[in-house]
């Protein structure tokens, strides 16, 4: 059976041709940053990876159909609504099947890019293990796309809300490789360094895509998380964003937020006390992992068409 995603025309065409596409999730448009910064953020992305010789595929369901590639005004009514879902594993057939509206998560998007035949997908940063989930259970289902979904992801680390060390623990037992690019530390979102050294470490992202490819030929199921470092000229060092992290933790945990609303609460929350400084170099850090991406699917579109210009061989044959 087909799967039931449309592609753009843009896409579409790159598909066929065996050229570099890189999934964009729609969380972070939706839930993930205010209007109106969300569309332009949104566009600048897609503009980062066409300049990088790539094509972005953002991927929603709108209406009951999962999309792959979006036209401006679908990116637009997007980032403008409201009460947009947040679908992630669980909820994505349940919103197509009954013609919801919905933005998709790190997992959700996986799934769609699978389906899609796109290898790379690039965003800000992964759910994780939340702090406190010896009690509440909360862990996001990103960690075990992630070791479901052969799509090589790039973000700027888990976020520094998260319970980073059972993150990175997690993502061990499930044997997902987390490679960090350029630097012996995982990076943590909004700050470069962390105490936790990088399971594997890549600098060239033929490398990246090298080993992506890899794992196909050995019909191993599941990606890879490519922990990117945010632009030094970016990043809020973490000393001075841990009390106002735990001040947004205080603050959720006073007012009962729990499940799907957690992870948005604490962004916005984290916005507002740092003025805003927290969504400048979240938009950084998006915009840097769109270039990694971009570099490493034509990495793996030249290992899968061969060399020359590219599209010439055909399209690639999928796993
Ligand atoms: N990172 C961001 N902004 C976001 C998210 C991550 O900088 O909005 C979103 C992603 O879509 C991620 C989701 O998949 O949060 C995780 O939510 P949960 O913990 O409920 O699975
Ligand atoms: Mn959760």
């Amino acid at each position: 059976m087909t799967p039931p995603i449309t592609l753009s025309d843009e896409v579409r065409a790159a598909r066929e041709a065996g050229r570099p596409i890189v999934a964009l999730e729609s969380t972070i448009i939706t839930h993930g940053m205010p209007w109106p910064d969300n569309l332009e953020v949104a566009t600048r992305v897609e503009a980062e990876i066409r300049d990088h010789g790539a094509v972005p595929a953002t991927i929603a369901v709108i209406e009951g159909t999962l999309h792959a590639g979006l036209s401006e005004d679908q990116l637009r009514a997007l980032a403008r609504a409201q009460d947009v879902a947040k679908l992630s594993r669980a909820d994505l057939a349940a919103c197509m099947a009954t013609g919801g509206t919905g933005a998709t998560t790190v997992a959700a998007t996986m799934i769609a890019a699978r389906a899609a035949g796109i290898e790379v997908f690039a965003t800000g940063g992964i759910g994780g293990v939340h702090r406190g989930a010896e009690t509440s259970f909360d862990v996001s289902a990103d960690l075990r796309e992630l070791s479901e979904s052969p799509v090589t992801v790039v973000a700027a680390g888990a976020k520094a809300i998260l319970d980073l060390a059972k993150t990175w623990e997690m993502l061990e037992t499930l044997g997902v490789p987390v490679i960090a690019h350029g630097q012996d530390c995982l990076p943590a979102f909004w700050s470069r360094a962390s105490d936790f050294a990088a399971p594997l470490r890549m600098d060239d992202p033929a490398h990246i895509a090298a080993a992506h490819v890899m794992r196909g030929a050995l019909d191993l199921p599941g990606g890879q998380l490519v922990a990117n470092p945010i632009p030094a000229d970016d990043e809020i060092p973490a000393a001075e964003l841990a009390p106002l992290i735990d001040r947004a933790l205080d603050e959720a945990r006073e007012q009962g937020i729990s499940a799907k609303s957690v992870t948005p609460f604490l962004l916005a929350r984290i916005f507002d006390l740092t003025e805003g400084r927290s969504l400048k170099a979240n938009i950084a850090l998006v915009l840097n992992n769109a270039r990694l991406g971009a570099a490493i699917a034509r990495e793996i579109a030249t290992l899968r068409t061969g060399p020359g210009p590219s599209g010439q061989s055909g399209a690639p044959a999928l796993r």
